[in-house]
């Protein structure tokens, strides 16, 4: 039997599930996952290792266009990954069926690429049976989709026949990465991405928006092996952002922080002291050297 390997671009506009379902696949939490648009700011790769292939995935940020430095970035991103891949899965939402979002993203970029196109129908938990089948339909004529399989990443349903799918679409190839390999996020992105997850889910409004955060250094334990002292800076556009996350006496912070020191405890297996700092940075959307070292911009 051979063996396949390649790039795969998960597409979509925000919230459909792209990150909830990468993190199905890899059995990880890797990429960040909130009721909010716009979580996932940069490419992330994850690695799946089956017997007889490796599917690498792209998580692409929710395609969206916006004026400033971020937003460009982002957009970049998105496109970089489905130049890269091999394969483009496109996901839409069964609940809300063809939205005017997903259909542009047809238009302006799936169209564009002469790559095999999979439409992953996510969300099936909140729809009945039925009402699969005519979603498919419509979605033949919306564009000629090489697949489509109807799946929820979040109760796991069918998630093996897509990847089956997708590695029918996969050139064959040797293994592109050791098998030990689940990402290339620097540890430094990943633990900020989940101290930034923590603060999504505990504001509100424009608040998660004006936030940045930049893990300054993580250190062992002197006497301790299997303990990490991390140093973290979360960022705001805003003074009274500042104080809301902070909050009275300071229990906004200590929420934030014990919520994000208990999962990073958790995932990487050793004890952390989380030492998170508050500063206002009234631009930091443009800010290059900045938006580099939070791994926004190459
Ligand atoms: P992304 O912006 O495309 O990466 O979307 P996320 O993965 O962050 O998911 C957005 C929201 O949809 C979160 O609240 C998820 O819990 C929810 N979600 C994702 N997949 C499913 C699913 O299969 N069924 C249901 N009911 N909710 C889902
Ligand atoms: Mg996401
Ligand atoms: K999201």
């Amino acid at each position: 039997m051979s063996f396949k390997a390649g790039f795969v671009a998960l597409v979509g506009r925000p919230n459909v599930g792209k990150s909830t379902l990468l993190n199905n696949i890899l059995g990880t939490k890797l990429s960040i996952v909130s009721p909010k648009p716009q979580t996932t700011r940069m490419r992330i790769l994850g690695v799946k290792h089956l017997p007889d292939a490796q599917i690498i995935f792209l998580d692409a940020p929710g395609v969206q266009k916006g004026g400033d430095l971020l937003s460009k970035s982002v957009l970049e991103s998105a496109v970089a990954s489905m130049e890269d891949a091999d394969v483009i899965v496109m996901i839409i939402e069964a609940d809300k069926g063809w939205t005017k979002e997903d259909k542009e993203i047809v238009e302006n970029y799936i169209k564009k690429y002469n790559k095999p196109v999979i439409l992953a129908i996510n969300k099936i938990d909140k729809i009945q049976r039925d009402l699969v089948l005519p979603l498919i339909e419509e979605s033949t004529k919306i564009y000629d989709f090489k697949e489509y399989v109807p799946i929820s990443a979040i109760k796991n349903i069918n998630i093996d026949e897509l990847l089956n799918t997708i590695k029918k679409y996969l050139p064959e190839s040797p293994p592109l990465y050791p098998e030990d390999m689940i990402t290339d996020l620097p540890l430094k992105l990943w633990i900020a991405e989940i101290i930034r997850e923590k603060v999504f889910f505990n504001t509100k409004q424009e608040v998660p928006y004006s936030v940045a955060v930049e893990v300054e250094s993580i250190k062992e334990g002197e006497k301790n092996k299997n303990l990490l002292i991390i140093d973290a800076v979360i960022y705001v556009e805003r003074d009274n952002h500042k104080g809301i996350i902070i909050g009275k006496k300071g229990q906004m912070l200590k929420k934030i922080g014990s919520q994000a020191r208990e999962e990073l405890e958790f995932l990487l297996g050793k004890k952390v002291h989380l030492n998170l700092y508050v500063k206002v940075k009234e631009n930091w959307k443009e800010d290059l050297p900045l938006l580099r070292s939070l791994g926004y911009n190459q």
